[in-house]
């Protein structure tokens, strides 16, 4: 193996999968990463603040909302090139890969699907090109994996509606320019509204003691009589399922952007292995090292092909939830676990932020939980096999 195969690993030459314009994209973002991310990214989780410099070149490059189409501002691209610079930016940090999920899949995602003319022309471009900031509010205080149950009220007031509630853990809400906001009608139909920063009535504080995600905004949203106009609501979003529907993109990235964390730690860890030597060799020559690593290559693979078909089935509009489910449980555990074996291989140098492993591992915390935990995921598989939801 050569210097490049440590850090792109390509056991089983997924590379002849991808189209040529597939490679030339996740090439620019990992040198733009290699360039811009991960020589600051350890001082800015350290100091627990958002490197919020990163969103407008992340736009500049095309990596925001990648697959909108072009007259609105996107790259227009399929869901492999989505994927693929998911898996790059995560490879720098999770939190940073949040950031371009959210813009683009949880923002971008639903204004382009459940949004009037308007709505579109007037936000996804400046979305696009990473001048304005968005947020996605669904989670509750009260409601976290089961979202049906939100409190959040939107009331009909004569001509215009109040909207009462508040969400909790939602990336970017205190720095955000425009937040989707997901409310129960009076007839209990949930709708989607987008919040412009500064209307009266909402608060976005800063949530504090994230040992997780710390170059990532974490914050809530107070809605206290916010009043909201018919040109506010998502004309197009009706019922729990247009939330959910933006949560199939969302997952869908992150089971790519896994692998990318994935391979930052196994780039490290073989690197060290050949260099560390005690009992006066290099540690990769004894079995239980190796051991680690080839685990890691192996399940490293395994995602890599899941995630190639995956593209394809979502490039299609064939993806299932299920599917999505799949993926991102497996993949975000993948690392997980990766990052956990592999920084032991560092020894005592692993827990330092010299290397990205610690710091990867507790962002996969947050993966692992958000956007639908681990254990719920599960039970979306459960119940495709059994026919019967065994989360209610
Ligand atoms: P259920 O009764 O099963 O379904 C309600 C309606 O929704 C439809 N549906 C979906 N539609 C599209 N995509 C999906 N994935 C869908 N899943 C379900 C379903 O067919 C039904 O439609 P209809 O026409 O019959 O009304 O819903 P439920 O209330 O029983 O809940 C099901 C459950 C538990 C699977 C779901 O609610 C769930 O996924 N819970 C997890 C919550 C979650 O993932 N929250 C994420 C919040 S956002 C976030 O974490 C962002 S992190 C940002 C970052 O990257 O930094
Ligand atoms: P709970 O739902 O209270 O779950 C607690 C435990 O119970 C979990 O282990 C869960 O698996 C288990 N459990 C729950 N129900 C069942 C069941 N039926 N069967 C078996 N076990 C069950 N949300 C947003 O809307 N927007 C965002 O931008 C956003 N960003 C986030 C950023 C971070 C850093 C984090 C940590 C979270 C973010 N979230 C966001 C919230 C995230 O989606 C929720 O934390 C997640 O859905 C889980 O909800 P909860 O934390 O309330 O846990």
């Amino acid at each position: 193996m050569n210097e490049i195969e440590f850090n792109a690993p390509d056991y089983f030459n997924c590379d002849e999968l991808f189209t040529e314009e597939h490679l030339l994209i996740r090439s620019a973002i990992r040198d733009w990463v290699d360039r811009s991310v991960k020589p600051v990214i350890e001082g800015f989780a350290e100091r627990n603040e958002f490197p919020r410099h990163l969103i407008k070149e992340m736009g500049e490059m095309g990596a925001l909302g990648p697959f909108i189409p072009e007259e609105y501002g996107g790259a227009g691209l399929d869901y492999t090139a989505y994927g693929l610079i998911m898996q790059e930016l995560e490879r720098g940090d999770s939190g940073i890969r949040s950031a371009a999920s959210v813009q683009s899949s949880l923002v971008m995602y639903p204004l382009n699907r459940y949004g009037s003319e308007e709505q579109k022309k007037k936000f996804l471009p400046l979305l696009a090109k990473g001048e304005i900031i968005g947020c996605f509010g669904l989670t509750e205080p009260d409601y976290g994996s089961d979202p049906g149950g939100m409190k959040t009220r939107l009331t009909r007031k004569g001509d215009h509606y109040l909207l009462n509630g508040a969400k909790m853990w939602i990336t970017n809400s205190s720095i955000a320019d425009v937040s989707i906001v997901w409310a129960k009608d009076d007839e209990g139909i949930v709708r989607g509204i987008v919040l412009e920063k500064g209307i009266k009535g909402l608060t976005a504080p800063m949530t504090h003691g994230k040992w997780s995600l710390r170059a990532s905004v974490t914050g809530e949203l107070v809605f206290d009589d916010v009043i909201v106009t018919e040109d506010m609501i998502l004309p197009l979003a009706s019922g729990l399922k247009a939330p959910l529907s933006c949560l199939n993109s969302a997952r869908y990235g992150i089971a790519w952007g896994a692998i990318g964390a994935a391979m930052d730690c196994y780039d490290a860890a073989v690197r060290y292995s050949l260099e560390r030597k005690q009992f006066n060799r290099p540690i990769g020559s004894f079995q239980l090292q190796q051991k680690k690593l080839a685990e890691a290559l192996t399940e490293i693979t395994k995602a890599q092909l899941l995630c190639w078909r995956l593209g394809q089935l979502r490039s299609e509009d064939r993806a299932t939830p299920g599917q999505i489910s799949m993926a991102k449980r497996n993949n975000v555990f993948m690392a997980l676990n990766i990052a956990r074996e592999l920084r032991q291989v560092l020894g005592a140098m692993g827990i330092t932020g010299d290397f990205p492993m610690m710091r990867h591992m507790m962002n996969l915390e947050s993966v692992i939980t958000y956007e639908g935990t681990h254990d719920v995921h599960l039970l979306i598989t459960g119940a495709d096999i059994t026919g019967i939801q065994a989360f209610k």
